[in-house]
């Protein structure tokens, strides 16, 4: 059987640059990128071709960041591998690294299984793991280093919010944080004063405050801002540990990165689309139970405190180096239903694991990003930053991974228009952006073609990953 592709006549974009070439494609990997005309000169015939003329040829996203399934607030995030992974290749996104648990009292390498076992034959796309670390002790430090050294998991999420299910205290937090620099792992910190929040929230509802706003309200932005920067300390005295700021959406958290950055602190920082386009005013603080949807942790800002303008510059400045999603979809029946008078019980999370690409091009429409640079926080270095060799470039060698962007095509998103995730709303309805998935290939088979999904479940394979290539 002929297994070569040849991607014609596009510009391919890379993180630095870009240029016309063709991307001749052996069975799963990068066979070249050939200048115009080469093929034919080279008398390549029998390649099947893909006529990208007038568009892009970018690495598939690589979003860091999904909760395929994840238990929450007494149910389960409504996206399973099998209708995540195909709703991110609707979005252009290859690869996805989800959050294997453990929560407090439960035991790591059980919920490493668990995760392979929900992840195992059902993925469109190709999946890494991170593990969550939700009950630090001398058995799961044991386990961190077992999973760095012979599971292909490299990077460890821990929490300062969420008293009770998946926080870690300060001391805790340092013996991880000294766990991992000794295994040259990642830490990922959800940086929120968690138990200083709880006592907000007690508080607001005691006044009878439950619609979903007040969920914002409960979370200030200072307490992440105060999180983030306990975080840089303690990874700075566990002798500057690799540090990763997760979902951050607020000012306050960017300027401690920013500076520790600039400090020469092995800190990095990621967003999510929520954070550069959604606020309180137009989202959560719609009337009724509406502001449900919007409901994540961290939450969503006030349009009038400078949070979006200031994520956009930290995106071009390099202090945030990813963006990914944090995908964590519920339907509003029956599970953000939960939360109906009491803000505090509705699950916590957006689903976006479709969309990312696309709303993130439209940041290049609007100058905010250049299209390098939307290749870049969207593809290459989330790629690098988790040790995912040969994922996030067009280069020989690497994984056949690619979508292929039509930017002259128009994307309407929402629940009876472009909507692939396993919800019963969009958080990102109505939304209009230019550009449009044209064809996406995962490993050299194309998985999404002319506005139709041609993988297969099972198609996405485990990647077990290395460690961050932006360390030594
Ligand atoms: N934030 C969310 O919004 N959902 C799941 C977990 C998290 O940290
Ligand atoms: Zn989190
Ligand atoms: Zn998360």
């Amino acid at each position: 059987m002929n297994s070569r592709t040849l991607i014609r006549g596009g510009t391919v974009v890379s993180a630095t640059g870009r240029s016309l070439a063709d991307v001749l494609i052996d069975g799963e990997t990068i066979a070249a990128l050939l200048a115009p005309g080469q093929a034919d000169a080279m008398g390549i015939s029998d390649a099947t071709v893909i006529d990208a003329t007038d568009k892009y040829v970018v690495p598939g996203g690589v979003d860091v960041h999904t909760h395929m399934e994840l238990p929450f607030g007494g149910t389960f995030a409504s996206d399973t591998f099998e209708t995540g992974t195909t709703a991110a290749a609707w979005g252009g996104v290859t690869t996805i690294v989800d959050f294997a648990v453990q929560r407090t009292g439960e035991n790591v390498l059980d919920g490493l299984a668990e995760w392979h076992t929900k992840a195992d034959g059902n993925c469109a796309v190709d999946y890494g793991f991170h593990q969550i670390i939700g009950g630090v002790d001398d058995e799961s430090l044991k386990a961190m280093t077992y999973l760095v050294d012979n599971e292909g998991i490299t990077s460890f999420k821990l929490f300062m919010a969420y008293p009770g299910v998946f926080y870690a205290d300060d001391g805790q937090i340092l013996r991880a944080m000294q766990n991992a620099g000794e295994s040259g792992a990642i830490v990922m910190m959800h940086a929120e004063n968690g138990i200083a929040i709880d006592v907000l929230v007690a508080q607001a509802l005691a006044r009878g405050e439950t619609d979903p706003k007040y969920h914002a309200f409960t979370r200030p932005a200072e307490m992440e801002g105060e999180a983030t920067n306990r975080a840089i300390q303690l990874a700075k005295v566990a002798g500057n540990v690799p540090l990763y700021i997760v979902h951050m959406s607020a000012s306050e958290a960017l300027e401690e990165v920013a500076e520790a950055r600039h400090k020469g602190q092995n800190v990095f920082a990621e967003t999510c689309p929520q954070y550069l386009y959604l606020s309180i005013e137009d989202q959560l603080a719609q009337p009724g139970f509406e502001g449900a949807k919007w409901v994540c942790s961290t939450p969503l800002r006030s349009k009038h405190e400078h949070h979006h303008r200031d994520l956009w510059k930290g995106l071009r400045m390099n202090e945030l180096a990813v963006v990914s999603t944090d995908h964590c979809p519920f339907c509003m029946k029956d599970q953000k239903e939960l939360g109906l008078g009491n803000f505090s019980a509705i699950p916590n999370g957006i689903g976006s694991v479709e969309h990312r690409m696309e709303l993130l091009y439209q940041g290049v429409v609007t100058g905010e990003l250049t299209l390098e640079r939307w290749v870049e926080t969207c593809s290459t270095t989330p790629a690098r930053m988790f040790g995912l060799s040969g994922k996030g470039v067009i280069a020989p060698g690497a994984d056949a991974d690619i979508l292929v962007w039509d930017p002259n095509g128009h994307t309407s998103i929402g629940f009876n228009k472009k909507h692939h995730m396993n919800m019963d709303h969009s958080a990102w309805e109505g939304f209009e952006v230019d550009g449009k998935v044209d064809t996406v290939l995962s490993r050299g088979t194309v998985v999404i073609q002319n506005d139709h999904y041609v993988g297969a479940k099972g198609h996405g394979k485990f990647v077990k990953r290395g460690l961050s290539g932006y360390l030594v």
